[in-house]
């Protein structure tokens, strides 16, 4: 895919891109259009919207002048022709997996995801006649040997919610196109600063715009990012026709407030997880650290190559397993328990109970994450206050 807007920089784009002032009354931000319906100066008008014959807007559930401005810059930063802005991440994956498979076809998936995405493709979409199979994708080959001939879709995220097993994403779109499927890459975790699939082979790119796009924890949101035929289909099937997942323009007015700081929030959020990670590897009560960033994670070098910095979560098992783990949560204080990522408050919580309770326990087995692994997301304090934090909680749990 050709890069929108190629002579200027990421921060710029994320600031600028798709938005020209002096349209509206030179109104430095975008202004919300609260509207929900638009009117046509003739039957003609709508009727030609309606077919597609003349550009313009006719309902909001399909589109919106401030939502547009979003999604234009959206696509800019993923490297895509189009974007389409959803009312959630789950609104956005909803959207594409909805739009894509009929009774019969097959998903292929990679073994750790976040959990409704898990519970989407593996108890739901099995109630409509579609068959999820899960793989380990830190290995292609495995993709090669389960994708098939119903095969539709092949979904990854990397690094994988909540263990941070990295997925070579080159690798496997090479395989899943020999076998004409889709590839889909949820870039949550990354967004476009750290890590651009389309521009290594994906296809589609979904996102919860949640967490790093917004930054703030103030809102819920998602994109889709990809080629504009399949993303005229997911707004006309998918959010028109199926979900009805459109995001409020004020959300999306909100999201584009936090692109403008995207860069210099992904940048300390990266730095402050890496120095972070280094320290809790050394520490007696910590069995284990799941970060790309660290030298001795398997996937480090697939990392350093795809990825721009290693990001800004960090899972980790401590050596008293869910006991300590428990413990040490209970014990925070600057850190807050709470689900979510990617907000400027660093935030703890326990997969197991929580964002992944969606897996029977024996999946969480098979799926390869243990009950005592905890899950911290980065913020934007001051390093030494977090550092005395994590390092006061711990002793508190190793008591
Ligand atoms: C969480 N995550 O992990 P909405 N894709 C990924 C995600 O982590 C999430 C979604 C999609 C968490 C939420 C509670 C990789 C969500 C779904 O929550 O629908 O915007 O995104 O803590």
């Amino acid at each position: 895919m050709t890069l929108r807007n190629a002579p200027e920089g990421f921060a710029t784009r994320a600031i600028h891109f798709g938005y020209d002032p002096l349209d509206y009354h030179g109104a430095l931000n975008p202004p919300v259009f609260l509207t929900s319906t638009y009117a046509f100066d003739s039957v003609e008008t709508g009727t030609n919207r309606f077919t597609g014959d003349e550009p313009g807007f006719i309902y909001g559930r399909v589109g919106n002048p401030t939502t547009s401005i979003l999604e234009t810059r959206l696509a800019a930063l993923e490297e895509g022709e189009a974007a389409l802005a959803t009312s959630s991440g789950m609104g956005a994956i909803a959207s594409v997996v909805w739009t894509l498979v009929s009774a019969g076809d097959e998903v292929l998936a990679d073994k750790t995801l976040y959990g409704c995405t898990f519970a989407l493709l593996h108890h739901q979409l099995a109630r409509f006649g579609v068959k999820t199979h899960f793989v380990d994708m830190t290995d292609p080959a495995n993709v090669a040997a389960a994708i098939g001939p119903k095969t539709r879709l092949v979904i990854t995220e990397t690094p994988s919610n909540p263990n941070m097993r990295v997925v070579d994403i080159a690798a496997v779109a090479e395989v899943t196109h020999r076998h004409d499927a889709l590839l889909v890459v949820d870039n949550t975790y990354c967004t476009p600063y750290l890590q651009r699939p389309l521009a290594l082979g994906a296809d589609i790119v979904v996102h919860s715009a949640t967490k790093y796009l917004g930054g703030h924890g103030d809102l819920l949101a998602g994109a889709v990012v990809s080629r504009k035929e399949l993303v005229d289909q997911f707004r006309f099937v998918g959010i028109k026709e199926i979900n009805g997942a459109c995001i409020s323009p004020f959300d999306a007015f909100l999201v584009l407030r936090g692109l403008k700081t995207l860069a210099l929030r992904m940048d300390r959020h990266c730095e402050t997880a890496l120095k972070l990670a280094h320290d809790l590897q050394v520490h007696p009560l910590v069995e284990r650290v799941f970060y790309p960033g660290l030298a001795d994670n398997p996937q480090h070098d697939v990392a350093a190559r795809q990825m721009k910095a290693f990001g800004g979560m960090i899972a980790m098992e401590l050596k008293g397993g869910l006991a300590a783990g428990k413990a040490f949560m209970d014990a925070v204080s600057l850190i807050t328990r709470a689900v979510s990522l990617g907000d400027a408050e660093t935030l703890v919580q326990h997969p197991a109970s929580m964002t992944h309770a969606t897996y029977a326990p024996e999946e969480r087995a098979a799926h390869g994450f243990t009950d005592g692994l905890i899950r911290l997301s980065i913020g934007l304090e001051d390093y030494d206050d977090l550092r005395g934090d994590v390092l006061q909680a711990l002793d508190r749990a190793g008591r």
